[in-house]
């Protein structure tokens, strides 16, 4: 397998978000890729790939070019009204109050194209996430050149992002931008298989009405995790695209074993597909330890993972989502890895 390191990933180096009603250090900071590099050099895995620059074609394929300019360009125009703490959004048009994304104001600006609050943007945002798309580029084009595998070791995340709106943590939709450039160099379909904690709105949302991209997603109830508002079992795809999305949320508190059986459920649906790439989204804040989720799983639970997705027989990218329990995150990762790792 190929392992591309997006080198920008500690310029996103946001320092507060809202938990519990209290600020406290991001939880999402670069910590999570320090660690996960460390335990793969431990396990003589030292080389990484630099990321190729497709430039910006690719991410406007999936994002909408007023969204593109306001990351490019927020933080400028946030210092030029002598601001310099992060970028926190607070007000959101939502329905009800009347919705003009083009507003002049910085905040209300910042909360049209923002869905939660917890995503802060500093000068190294754009940089971080430009470089994390094109990590997730440079590895899906390892694997359309005939790599079995390939894993993009990257932050910010990307799969709560959609094509107009940022939050949860996410920017640029990295594993959508990747399906879409397969699609693009010669791929007929492709599945994506979110096995983060949280349920992955912003690929559903992005794939919705298609039948060329299947999204599947194994998450938190949305009746009591982030993002609330979407993950139901009811939603399916609608026109072209009903029937190829399937989401499996799960209690609180879920183990392993109904996990597991829930990720061979999805993967029969993938293998009935008949895709030509499968793309993981792969968080591992399932783990047991995870700060700010429930689920059940261990460190060795993650090397059946690896088996179960490896038994799909696709040629498979990883791009690495969520995970929270930094100390333990390296193993986590590496044994969702492993099958793949030769
Ligand atoms: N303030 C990913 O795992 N809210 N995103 C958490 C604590 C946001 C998670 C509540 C969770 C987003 C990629
Ligand atoms: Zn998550």
């Amino acid at each position: 397998m190929k392992i591309v390191l997006n080198t920008e990933y500690a310029s996103q180096n946001g320092k507060n978000e809202i938990h519990l009603g209290e600020l406290v250090p991001c939880f999402e900071n670069h910590t999570r890729i320090d660690k996960i590099i460390e335990t793969l050099q431990q396990n003589d895995w030292s080389h990484l790939e630099k990321p190729n620059d497709f430039g910006l074609a690719p991410i406007l394929e999936i994002h909408e070019s007023s969204y593109v300019n306001f990351l490019k360009t927020i933080w400028q125009e946030w210092l030029a009204e002598g601001n310099t703490n992060d970028i926190l959004p607070y007000i959101w048009p939502i329905p009800g109050l009347k919705r003009n994304i083009a507003h002049n104001n910085l905040n209300a600006k910042i909360g049209s194209f923002a869905f939660s609050n917890g995503t802060p943007i500093m000068a190294g945002t754009w940089l971080s996430a430009y470089t994390g798309a094109q990590s997730a580029l440079t590895a899906m084009s390892q694997v359309i050149a005939g790599e079995k595998s390939a894993f993009s070791l990257s932050r910010p995340p990307g799969h709560h992002a959609h094509a107009g709106f940022y939050g949860g943590y996410c920017f640029l939709n990295n594993i959508a931008i990747a399906a879409q450039f397969a699609l693009k160099n010669g791929a007929n379909k492709v599945a994506i298989l979110d096995i983060d904690y949280h349920h992955g709105n912003g690929t559903q949302d992005i794939f919705y009405q298609r039948k060329d991209v299947l999204t599947l997603s194994l998450h938190g109830d949305p009746s009591t995790n982030f993002p609330y508002f979407t993950g139901k079992i009811d939603e399916i795809g609608e026109h072209d695209g009903e029937g190829y999305n399937k989401n499996y949320p799960l209690p609180d508190g879920t183990d392993f074993h109904l996990w597991h059986n829930t990720l061979e459920q999805a993967c029969g649906e993938i293998t009935n597909f008949g895709a030509d790439y499968l793309l993981i989204a792969l968080g591992v804040d399932t783990f047991e330890g995870d700060p700010i989720s429930n689920f059940k799983l261990t460190t060795d639970d993650y090397l059946q993972v690896s088996k179960t997705i490896n038994a799909i027989g696709l040629p498979t990218v990883f791009i690495l989502e969520g995970g929270y329990s930094v100390g333990p995150i390296g193993k986590n990762v590496f044994n969702v890895l492993s099958e793949f790792m030769v």
